[in-house]
């Protein structure tokens, strides 16, 4: 069990060192030169930005960016991590790490997702954005950094693929390739909220983000908040946060200083605060190259990568926009462990070196120093259930068979075979007693992770999930692109959170894993394939709540995010629906309050559930079908800079 101590070490290590350092240092220290800049941006404010140029003067460069919030210092003294990886250092660049705004030594006043000013061109833009700051960030590069090719490419996982997308926004002539990694979109939809519930294994990683520093910095200003967690040595997260009770407990034990959680308190539904800070209505007329990144187990931005490239292209035709997503948590595809695993289960070796190697290194190569064949697919996706790479010449795919998933009796699994409409299928959903998210003990997190392909078996026992399971199946099936959960029901009391969940159910006598350091026993191992959460009172509007009424039957449709995942002969396909998921998301009182950061603890009451047996849900292509406003981002919303 890691000590408290260990926790906070590796928490401080990922956030100043941006995933540490390796072997490669030596290689950047005797290639490159180091230099420290501060770049002024049109406002005055200046920019801390650490510039690694090639020692080799004989050639020019282009130059690699990476904007980010996590500390540009931590690369500082030749501290390259495995990102960028050891072939785009070798391959030479001009390699540069920017602090933003208002974060460690650059100037200004951090703003979480600094909303985009709509207007004009950047270059003309007389306010300033992530946008603006990176159009006068590439320019003054340009101009002032003297091996350069005149060619630019971005790059960055999680918050730094954010800063990446910003920068595609009218970007500055010399951007030529950009590429979001796991990229937040939109904090309504990534990390903090899935639709409209909180992500409460979150809180800890509040204070990264709600404190203003009140100097130039090159250490975590905020460390004393995040110690405070670690105060109470909780080993289980569950037992931590259940004693913690209401939200509203957080407030006043952790956060009433935290600048952050209290324009979460304040904006419990997408209001303008969440909407304009949304990157996708922005995102038009892209004209250069695209490669979105993201990993298949991603519990923190998966909505991101794959609505930033569906976004893309929807409103850019000329951009050559692609998108890569494998078997990988978040970031996982910038580390490599050899034997490619999530959590449980095994799916191949080095997959992150292949990545890096033959996928990403090849699109960097290609657009910014002309060399090798464009010859990226449009998607790259890697297939979680067959585990091997396939290409597709569209995201969602045309050519693979949609199934539709329904609930019958005696939790069976109907596969494309409507079942009985009269069926009801109840439980009591008990907040104070909540499922679980994880089959494993989890000590506090700065996010969760494992859960995303963990086994299932824990919740499909419990009275209060829905478990429904399909027949084995007698040949491989295939299912690709995106997922909707079509719900019809109802219940005693007047809000509800519905998780729902697809899951491969092995056969009894599957044999363990090669690759086995754990001795997990694989016979009967249900392996979560995608889940996602709804909070019932949006499902009309994620602007506007509304409680349910008791007894009413209401529909609930919601997307979950994208897989490629072949079911294999012999298998089973299972779907479960419940609605408590501890601590991943906040417990819904289950009583309808106006904001769920304030209630009581008298406001949490237990709720029988009636889910109907129309009920379905539908996975496979494109889906347009009553999606809520966010996931389609209709052509009157786009705004055009
Ligand atoms: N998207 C990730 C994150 C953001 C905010 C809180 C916690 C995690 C990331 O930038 O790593």
């Amino acid at each position: 069990m890691l000590t408290r101590f260990t926790h906070l070490f590796f928490l401080v290590l990922i956030i100043s060192t941006s995933y540490g350092q390796n072997a490669d240092s030596l290689f950047v220290r005797q290639h490159y030169d180091l230099a420290e800049y501060r770049i002024p941006m049109r406002d005055g404010a200046e920019l801390f930005t650490v510039i690694y140029t090639p020692k080799d003067k004989s050639q020019k460069y282009p130059i690699l960016l990476n904007r980010t919030c996590y500390n540009a210092s931590g690369y500082t003294d030749y501290q390259i991590s495995d990102y960028p990886s050891k072939y785009l250092t070798r391959d030479g660049y001009i390699l540069v790490f920017q602090d933003v705004r208002g974060r460690y030594m650059s100037d200004g006043t951090f703003d979480n997702m600094r909303p985009n000013i709509p207007g004009n061109n950047p270059k003309n833009k007389k306010d300033i954005d992530e946008s603006s700051d990176t159009w006068d960030t590439i320019d003054w590069m340009i101009q002032n950094i003297k091996s350069n090719n005149g060619k630019v490419g971005m790059y960055g996982i999680s918050y730094p693929g954010h800063y990446t997308a910003a920068g595609m926004i009218d970007a500055h002539p010399a951007l030529k390739a950009s590429s979001p990694q796991a990229p937040i979109a939109d904090f309504f939809f990534d990390d903090f909220h899935h639709q409209g519930a909180y992500l409460q294994s979150y809180t800890a990683a509040f204070a990264v983000f709600g404190y203003q520093k009140d100097s130039l910095t090159r250490k975590p200003w905020y460390m004393d908040k995040i110690m405070r967690f670690y105060d109470d040595p909780e080993a289980d997260a569950y037992d931590f946060y259940l004693r913690m009770g209401p939200l509203k407990n957080i407030t006043e034990k952790y956060h009433k200083d935290n600048f952050f959680w209290q324009q979460i308190v304040d904006h419990p539904n997408y209001d303008e605060f969440w909407k304009k800070r949304s990157i996708l209505p922005h995102l038009n007329d892209i004209d250069h190259a695209i490669m979105t990144v993201g990993g298949w187990f991603d519990a923190e931005d998966l909505y991101g990568p794959l609505s930033i490239y569906k976004t893309v292209e929807a409103t850019s035709p000329k951009a050559k926009n692609t998108i890569v997503m494998g078997p990988w948590d978040h970031g996982g595809w910038a580390r490599e462990k050899g034997k490619t695993t999530h959590n449980h289960i095994y799916f191949g070796d080095s997959i992150s070196t292949f990545y890096q190697r033959e996928i990403e290194r090849k699109f960097f190569a290609h657009h910014l120093k002309d060399q090798g064949k464009n010859s990226l697919p449009e998607a790259y996706m890697f297939d979680t259930g067959s585990k091997e790479w396939k290409t597709f010449d569209a995201w969602p795919p045309k050519d693979i068979e949609p199934v539709n998933l329904y609930f019958g009796q005696n939790g069976s699994l109907g596969i494309n075979e409507p079942a009985n409409e009269n069926a009801i299928f109840e439980y009591v959903s008990d907040p104070n007693k909540p499922v679980p998210y994880t089959s494993q003990t989890e000590g506090l997190t700065f996010t969760p992770r494992r859960f995303m392909s963990d086994d299932q078996r824990a919740a499909s026992r419990r009275p209060d999930v829905l478990t429904f399971e399909s027949n084995v199946l007698g040949a491989d099936r295939t299912i690709a692109g995106e997922i909707m959960a079509k719900l019809k029901v109802s219940m005693t009391g007047t809000d509800a959170d519905f998780i729902v969940k697809l899951i491969d159910v092995y056969p009894p006598d599957h044999p363990n894993y090669e690759h086995n350091p754990e001795n997990i026993i694989m016979g009967g191992y249900q392996q979560l394939v995608r889940s996602e959460v709804f909070r019932g009172r949006f499902r009309n509007s994620f602007e506007k709540p509304q409680p349910f009424v008791p007894g009413e039957i209401s529909d609930v449709n919601f997307r979950l995010q994208d897989v490629l995942h072949t079911f294999k002969k012999g298998h089973r396909i299972m779907i479960q629906v419940h609605s408590t998921w501890f601590p991943y998301i906040d417990r819904n009182p289950q009583k309808y309050v106006d904001n769920i950061y304030k209630a009581d603890a008298q406001d949490f009451i237990k709720s029988t559930i009636s889910v109907y047996g129309n009920s379905s849900v539908e996975i496979g292509g494109s889906i347009e079908c009553c999606i809520p406003e966010p996931f389609q981002i209709k052509s009157e919303q786009r705004i055009k800079n």
